[in-house]
């Protein structure tokens, strides 16, 4: 297990490498050039500067996360050809300073969704949340400023301005888009990009829909098992691959995460862990990692990471607001950094006992939520 931890940028995040690189086990910075409006190059010398800024930490850049898809990619327009050059010369860019794992998602209009970015919990900390209840009475209008409101002054990952200033058009192009269609709109982007990606040693890795259902009617096709099934089977390569995420897979409790993890193992470069608490009515709020304070069992993930010879990396994903820390919801320094810990002491007691009992870790492979 490779740790890893996200960073947003130079002057974009509070939190600095100084900081990230005293996380133990914390091996690199997973990233991204936020400000590149979609569809655009990122410029090599923009990359550079990352790996400048890097460097003096002895923190590695391998994992990009996201170079986000157009649009007009997903709706399948003829002006996705050009956004797909683009794509690619990003991709041969990104090669340059080294970068192994492409992570990015195909979720219509919106990125991940949630009702409340700091929601109270009983300790005094906030999380994100999702209200089931709230997300059928919000219209999407209404959502979006609600995100925007909450996000304390920071940009939301995913929430960029440009991609959502036209919503009511988006909304109808998407109209008569159905699942199947986003699915051959995706099939079409990944057989032009894979053999790129091959070519500069590039693993794409999709990242699931958070939540892993429909919102707002929108199409969904990154939500369970079967997905992620016909999305790598499409175009089989190792360079087509997944970005586990416990967090958004999770949100849905008839996913068997520890199933998913055993069948794609080979295909997945990266991995985002997180737990999240499942509340009566469809809601779920995003809990610390540890297995007792969700409904995932996170433990058991690691476990069959270890177990089925997982050799990607891993970044905790969000974590809750705690200490005070006034931080980009979900991206605070503290409780991701606990997180990290927690993985990696999962990790260290699977390698203790693989030396005396490897027969019984599987029997801590059990079952998905606790
Ligand atoms: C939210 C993140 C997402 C993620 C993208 C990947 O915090 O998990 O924005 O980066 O969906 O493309
Ligand atoms: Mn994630």
């Amino acid at each position: 297990m490779k740790m890893t931890f996200r960073w947003y940028g130079e002057g974009n995040d509070p939190i600095s490498l100084q900081h990230i690189r005293q996380i133990p086990g914390v091996q690199g910075v997973v990233w991204a050039l936020h400000d590149i409006p979609v569809g655009e190059v990122w410029p090599l010398e923009r990359i550079k500067e990352v790996a400048e800024q890097t460097k003096p930490y002895g923190l590695h850049i391998d994992i990009v996360e996201s170079v986000n898809i157009h649009e007009d990619i997903k709706l399948g327009l003829p002006s996705r050809e050009k956004y797909i050059q683009a794509y690619k010369e990003t991709l041969k860019n990104l090669s340059e300073v080294g970068v192994k794992v492409v992570c990015y998602n195909f979720m219509p209009v919106f990125d991940w969704l949630r009702t409340d970015l700091f929601k109270e919990m009983e300790d005094g900390s906030t999380a994100l949340f999702f209200d089931a209840e709230k997300v059928i009475s919000l219209s999407p209008k209404q959502l979006v400023k609600n995100m925007e409101a909450h996000a304390n002054t920071f940009t939301l990952p995913g929430w960029e301005p440009e991609r959502l200033k036209d919503l009511t058009r988006l909304f109808e192009q998407y109209q008569d888009i159905t699942e199947q269609d986003l699915l051959e709109n995706l099939i079409y982007f990944l057989k032009a990009i894979v053999p790129v990606a091959e070519q500069y040693g590039i693993k794409m890795a999709i990242h699931p829909d958070d939540p892993p259902f429909s919102v707002f009617n929108l199409p969904r096709i990154v939500k369970n098992k079967q997905d992620i099934q016909n999305i790598l089977s499409a175009v089989d390569s190792p360079s087509n691959g997944l970005t586990f995420c416990s967090g958004s897979l999770g949100g849905n409790r008839n996913n068997d995460l520890i199933d998913i993890v055993k069948t794609f193992v080979e295909r997945i470069p990266f991995a985002h862990i997180r737990n999240v608490k499942h509340l009566d009515n469809g809601s779920f709020i995003e809990t610390s990692h540890r297995n007792a304070d969700g409904s995932v069992n996170i433990t058991g993930i690691v476990n069959a990471l270890y177990e089925h010879g997982f050799k990607g990396y891993v970044r905790p994903d969000h974590g809750r607001h705690i200490w005070d820390e006034v931080c980009r919801p979900g991206y605070g320094l503290y409780d991701r950094a606990l997180g990290a810990m927690y993985l990696q002491g999962a990790w260290d007691t699977n390698q203790l006992l693989a030396k005396e009992i490897p027969s019984d870790a599987e029997k801590l492979v059990a079952k998905s939520f606790v």
